[in-house]
């Protein structure tokens, strides 16, 4: 059994995607970042960064005491490693999920997470940070584009824990959506990854924890997500 700490957020999807799809038993345990879930002593003594998500894995594979995971790629590397699915074991094609699990990590979240909040979150509107983020944003989604050519998906024949990382970052602001026509292949993977039924299953548990989930969120909220010093 996995506890998931949990939000309905582009990085708590990843990992409700991979638990779906491995038909993995895993409990919610919701985190409500707005409201500051993510500061209890608890809960930051597994995952320090106070961001979710983090699980706990109560039946680790040598058997020991439970094991706890912060950070969504290293979690998603932890499951499949723990199942053996969606990362092949061929180091050849290993190390193609995790240059783009990591690129994702390092890149497509964070430039496009900034640009979400320049555009949509920021008290005042700056011009040079909206652009910025948004070229940025816009380069990530050409090199993924580029890399979907003649590919299914991002590591090649197979669904992998690098598409699952991907995936919930793309369109992910209806209040500043980003125009995807100059990316058919994008598209193309997005569509395919959307009609799968562990992609439904994950985003309708994601409406079970926060019915909100998705809507701007409230003057609150900022104030404790984007208020940290
Ligand atoms: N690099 C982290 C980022 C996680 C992250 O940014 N989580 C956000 C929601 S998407 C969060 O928990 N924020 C709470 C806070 O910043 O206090 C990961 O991929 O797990």
């Amino acid at each position: 059994m996995i506890d998931l700490h949990y939000w309905p957020t582009p990085n708590g999807h990843k990992i409700t995607l991979f638990l779906e799809e491995a038909g993995l038993d895993y409990t919610i345990r919701p985190v409500n970042i707005g409201k500051g879930d993510q500061f209890a002593p608890d809960f930051l003594a597994f995952s320090p960064n106070n961001k979710m998500p983090a699980i706990v894995d109560h039946a680790p594979a040598d058997g020991g005491a439970p094991q706890t995971v912060f950070e969504s790629g290293a979690i998603l590397l932890y499951l499949a490693e723990k199942t053996g699915r969606f990362l092949d074991a061929d180091p050849r094609k290993r190390i193609q999920a995790l240059e783009w699990l990591f690129w994702q990590m390092a890149g497509l979240g964070p430039m496009t997470g900034q640009y979400g909040h320049f555009s949509v979150y920021a008290p005042e509107k700056i011009p040079y940070a909206i652009e910025r983020y948004a070229n940025e944003a816009n380069r990530l989604l050409r090199v993924l584009d580029t890399r979907l050519q003649g590919r299914d998906f991002i590591a090649g024949d197979d669904y992998s824990i690098a598409d699952m990382a991907a995936y919930p970052w793309i369109g992910v602001y209806d209040k500043a959506p980003i125009d995807l026509t100059p990316y058919p292949e994008v598209r193309r993977w997005q569509a395919a990854i959307a009609a799968r039924p562990a992609t439904q299953r994950a985003y309708a548990r994601a409406q079970e924890v926060n019915p909100d989930a998705g809507k701007p969120i409230g003057e609150d909220e900022k104030k404790i997500l984007f208020g940290q010093k």
